[in-house]
């Protein structure tokens, strides 16, 4: 007797590493949930695919190692597709069994019939069918390969038929995971440090991709004097025990980081794929090393690209980076840092008649929270403050949504995070917005056991879409939310749950939630009308913010000005 396609698939993600199918089942999947009950992967039941994807996503993201998920035909795999936007751009190694109706069906516009192949194109590395039995574990084989090599997403299209056929003849292919070691050639290296060691004013900038590479930057930051500026998603990587680190940049940046990067004579980049062109310095000269060659001058022109891996580079160049004798650039930098840091905290404590800025409660967050424990935050407000005023310390880890950018994805991910980790603090914060997007799975804490922790940043709005409108001089538009009590909802389904409003019960609050043993929700009121401000004073919003206060003067709503201006100075 030959063996059901179903079984195989199941067979090659186990080789391939995968602990965890998120999901939820449904007709043409029923035989793949039949093999795996059986093996050593988890399922774990959400009530929405697109929060599975963010949990495959994230754990994916936290281990480094493959993780799947399985949806039904049509609409179920097609809900999955948001989610797995958001693991392709992270760069999560992540695998889809999208299940499909009959291949005899297949262009008839049969029922739940969805083209998944065209549709799952553009956020994944491999997106496949299988098209006959014999050729299922080859395939299977390949997308998992293609997941962990080219990091990112696999979507894997098996017709319900396929899954049932079986095979005779089998044959070992299997799922290898190389990890090359790349840098850039001899010759690349020594342009690389040519350029360097002509620098005056050399500031580092660095991403994601300098994630274990601490010791080196620091070693090239001290040998050429220069600051280092960072992206919001390398914060947990470098924004600790490093004297050369001057915050971020960017709109969620700081004046230090900012200037840095655009007063220096030669930056080099590493590992930083940083989108907004208006941040990068236009006079200076540009060193870029990425380990995909596409990035290379692909959000500014830079004088040099070169591939490599961020630790290896460095390792090499590093020998022929000469000492730059003038320190004052990077002196003058760390000073601003400095000087911004003190700023900040001064402005982090409770607001007016004892109110509690989205802010300050990431400031409470951040001191209460464990020394290893994992924070993911939502898109809107809620990641600003996250990676404002979340530490790093080499232990924690901070995840949000920073490069698809879309609301709803910490709790979904938050469950990834618990299960790859089981023994170490997961908080989730969530804006209210995002929560209620995915409402739904606050049921999925209580099924699956997952004893995550969330905080809810309510402020009864989409708060930040409310602050992009009051920049552009609009008055705040369809961006009110009308909340029931979170606290309470979560108690009815079975978490612990309170909700504050008061900075006086804040602390406590945080405490009691973090003590829980299983999952729970602390919602908290927080200040309506905190701004986000960026590092620097542009015209536009200036006006705009002025623009708006004029028009809410005059519709009546004087009120809400005051109230902005008495939060916010
Ligand atoms: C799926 C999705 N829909 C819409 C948006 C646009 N958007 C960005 S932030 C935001 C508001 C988020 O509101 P909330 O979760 O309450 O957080 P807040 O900013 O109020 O703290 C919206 C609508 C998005 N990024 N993603
Ligand atoms: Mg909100």
């Amino acid at each position: 007797m030959g063996k059901k396609v179903a079984e195989i698939l199941v067979e090659v993600l186990e080789q391939a590493g995968v602990e965890r199918c998120y999901g939820i089942v449904g007709d043409t999947l029923n035989l793949f949930a039949e093999s795996l009950d059986k093996s050593s992967i988890e399922w774990v039941h959400v009530r929405h695919e697109e929060a599975g994807a963010f949990a495959a996503g994230a754990e994916a993201q936290l281990t480094g190692g493959l993780t799947a998920c399985a949806g039904s035909c049509g609409p179920g795999s097609l809900h999955f597709i948001n989610g797995l936007y958001e693991a392709n751009r992270n760069r999560s190694p992540v695998v889809l069994i999208a299940s499909q109706v009959m291949s005899s069906e297949l262009g008839f516009e049969f029922i739940q019939e969805v083209d998944f192949k065209s549709l799952f194109k553009e956020c994944s590395v491999y997106c496949e069918q299988i098209y006959t039995p014999e050729q299922a574990r080859r395939k299977v084989v390949a997308a998992c390969q293609a997941a962990i090599a080219l990091k990112g997403v696999a979507v894997l299209i098996v017709p319900v038929d396929m899954s049932h056929g079986e095979v005779k003849e089998d044959f070992p292919y299997r799922v290898h995971n190389a990890q090359p070691l790349i840098r850039p050639n001899d010759q690349e290296i020594s342009d690389i440090a040519k350029i360097l060691n002509e620098g005056q004013k050399i500031a580092i900038y660095a991403g994601s991709g300098c994630e274990g590479a601490l010791d080196e930057i620091k070693a090239v930051a001290d040998r050429l004097k220069a600051p280092v500026a960072h992206t919001s998603r390398a914060k947990d990587a470098l924004a600790y025990d490093n004297p050369y680190n001057v915050g971020m940049t960017g709109i969620l940046g700081n004046e230090a980081g900012y200037n840095a990067i655009l007063e220096c004579d030669t930056l080099l980049m590493l590992g930083a794929d940083f989108a907004w062109r208006q941040f990068y310095p236009d006079h200076a000269k540009i060193v870029q090393i990425d380990i995909k060659p596409t990035h290379l001058g692909r959000r500014h022109h830079v004088s040099l690209g070169a591939v490599g891996d961020v630790k290896a580079t460095l390792q090499a160049l590093l020998p022929h980076l000469e000492e730059n004798p003038d320190e004052s650039f990077l002196g003058e930098f760390v000073d601003r840092y400095k000087k911004v840091i003190e700023e900040t905290q001064k402005h982090l404590k409770p607001g007016h008649d004892d109110t509690i800025p989205a802010s300050y409660l990431m400031s409470r967050i951040n001191k209460y929270a464990a020394d290893d424990s994992l924070l993911v935050a939502d898109d809107g407000s809620p990641i600003v403050w996250a990676t404002r005023h979340f530490d790093a310390n080499g232990k924690r880890r901070i995840f949000g949504s920073l490069l698809h950018g879309t609301m709803a994805s910490a709790l979904s991910s938050s469950f990834g995070l618990q299960k790859a980790a089981p023994d170490r603090q997961v908080i989730a914060c969530c804006g209210d917005g995002g929560l209620t997007m995915l409402f739904g799975e606050l049921i999925t804490t209580i099924q699956e056991n997952i004893p995550v922790k969330i905080i809810v940043f309510d402020n009864g709005k989409l708060g930040f879409v409310e602050i992009e409108q009051k920049a552009e001089g609009i008055l705040d538009t369809f961006t009110k939310l009308k909340n029931p009590d979170f606290g309470k909802v979560a108690e009815a389904i079975g978490l612990w749950g309170k909700t504050v409003n008061k900075a006086a019960d804040l602390d406590g609050a945080i405490q009691e939630l973090l003590a829980q043993p299983g999952p729970g929700l602390l919602n908290v009121i927080v200040n309506q009308l905190e701004l986000v401000k960026p590092p620097m004073i542009e015209l536009k919003p200036v006006v705009g913010m002025a623009l708006y206060s004029a028009r809410a003067i005059l519709h009546g709503r004087g009120a809400d000005v005051l109230e902005m201006i008495r939060e916010n100075i």
